[in-house]
């Protein structure tokens, strides 16, 4: 029996994607690198790390620059953060989480970014959520379980009885390996191994997943 559900945040509550292509853009430019928005598809869900690992293509730098350009990046991604309000929030998804409290679910965020507290806050959302697993939670980052299994138990609840909702590919696999049920948003290419597919948050029928 489905008892929670736990929401990936970009992407899903909201759209930060913009800002992380923005600050990746002008750090990349800095840098010299070179960065699209096709390149910034490849990081959804991607933890800040990875995401740089995959903006240097192979070039080696020191620990200590690797460090200073992710602090850098995420001056940048702060300050776009802060401009965001509730109406951010993705069409559909604060009625989807208040409807399923009406229910007695419990709820979740699942988010790789060590910023999703503060967008939480921005969103005002934060009396929504039981409780937020962020990119500070776990060490292993998607497609690991870890995030998610994390807030399951900080739910007080069995992964099998978890939806997780989620944009991105290595979220719906880590949903997978955690044996939750898994909801994906966006088109069948990326997420198409979820157990139900919607094209965006709004048109997720509770009725088909809750059975
Ligand atoms: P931060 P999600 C992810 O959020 C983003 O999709 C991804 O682009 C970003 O690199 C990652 O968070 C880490 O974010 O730099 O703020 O810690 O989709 O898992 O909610
Ligand atoms: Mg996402």
């Amino acid at each position: 029996m489905i008892k929670g559900w736990i929401f990936d945040l970009d992407g899903v509550i909201t759209d930060t994607a913009e800002f992380h292509f923005k600050a990746w853009k002008q750090l990349a430019d800095e840098e010299g690198l070179s960065f699209t928005r096709e390149d910034n598809e490849q990081l959804r869900g991607v933890s800040r790390a990875d995401s740089l690992r995959l903006l240097l293509k192979g070039k080696t730098v020191t620990d200590q620059h690797f460090e200073e350009m992710m602090t850098r990046k995420n001056g940048y991604y702060q300050e776009l953060v802060e401009k965001m309000g509730p109406e951010d929030a993705l069409p559909g998804a604060r009625e989807l989480v208040k409807e399923l409290r009406s229910r007695g679910i419990k709820t979740a965020i699942g988010s790789s970014s060590r910023n999703a507290g503060r967008v939480i806050e921005l969103l005002q959302m934060e009396d929504i959520f039981d409780t937020i697993a962020d990119g500070h939670s776990v060490a292993n980052a998607k497609p690991a379980p870890d995030l998610f299994l994390h807030a399951a138990s900080q739910l007080g609840l069995s992964p099998d009885e978890c939806v997780v909702v989620e944009d991105a590919e290595a979220g719906v696999e880590a949903a997978l390996a955690g044996g939750m049920c898994a909801v994906g948003i966006g088109p069948a290419e990326r997420v198409g191994k979820a157990h139900y597919v919607y094209a965006e948050t709004a048109d997720i029928d509770l009725k088909e997943v809750m059975g």
